[in-house]
């Protein structure tokens, strides 16, 4: 039995919903909400230490990090999305880690003073969200270069980098980033999109975030 924690407001947590659809892999969703502190809890930070979501439990396997995670489910299940050679893995990891680490910070720091710092009464920081655009900038025409060049992030086969840059552009509506000016970015999402994997979540990441305003909003 597969037990997922998270909240449809996180888009790690998508990530690994993704995966998890990708894979044909039934799961219990476990809803576990940071804004009400429920990653705080002891009973929690046993399952995820970094007291983040999102986190998995298979049979008594505790895993948190969404991307260890997806590789976790992918190596698992001898999928092709995380093959065995090690070439193509390193490629893999390669795209993952660059999203991961660089895009993902500079979509954060938007998404965070657009977005959650307003809805939570924090403060917004004015200079990161610049560098967050600037950054961006820097990394959009590298993403769509790979991707006018090849399929997929990682080359012809779809694979868990793609995954990977597909969740952390989630936030992109709300947000109000745009990639229009990025055109096979733009195309491979699209792509993507209608995937069964992503259809399958049934709900856009906007929407559980645009139902979390709203709740926030009246209490
Ligand atoms: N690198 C982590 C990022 C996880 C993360 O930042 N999760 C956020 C929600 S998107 C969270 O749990 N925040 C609550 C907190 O930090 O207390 C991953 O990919 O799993």
């Amino acid at each position: 039995m597969i037990k997922l924690y998270g909240s449809g407001i996180s888009s790690s947590v998508s990530k690994v919903r993704y995966c998890l659809n990708y894979l044909n892999l039934k799961y219990d969703w476990e809803q576990t909400n940071p804004m009400a502190n429920e990653t705080r809890t002891q009973e929690f930070l046993t399952i995820s230490p970094t007291g983040k979501i999102p986190a998995i439990d298979i049979d008594g396997f505790k895993l948190f990090e969404s991307c260890s995670i997806n590789r976790y489910l992918a190596t698992i299940n001898n999928s092709s999305i995380y093959p065995q050679d090690a070439k193509k893995k390193a490629i893999i990891d390669a795209w993952t880690d660059y999203v991961a680490v660089h895009v993902a910070n500079a979509m954060g720091r938007v998404l965070y003073n657009r977005v959650f710092a307003p809805m939570t009464g924090q403060k917004v920081d004015p200079e990161s969200l610049r560098v967050g655009l600037e950054f961006l900038d820097k990394y959009f025409p590298v993403l769509d270069k790979q991707l006018f060049a090849n399929a997929y992030l990682a080359g012809r086969e779809f694979s868990l980098a793609d995954m990977n840059l597909l969740s952390v552009l989630d936030p992109c509506e709300l947000a109000e980033i745009s990639i229009d000016r990025f055109p096979s970015l733009k195309k491979w999402r699209a792509g993507l999109k209608s995937q069964p994997f992503y259809q399958k979540c049934y709900r856009d990441y906007t929407e559980f975030v645009q139902e979390a305003m709203s709740a926030k909003a009246g209490q």
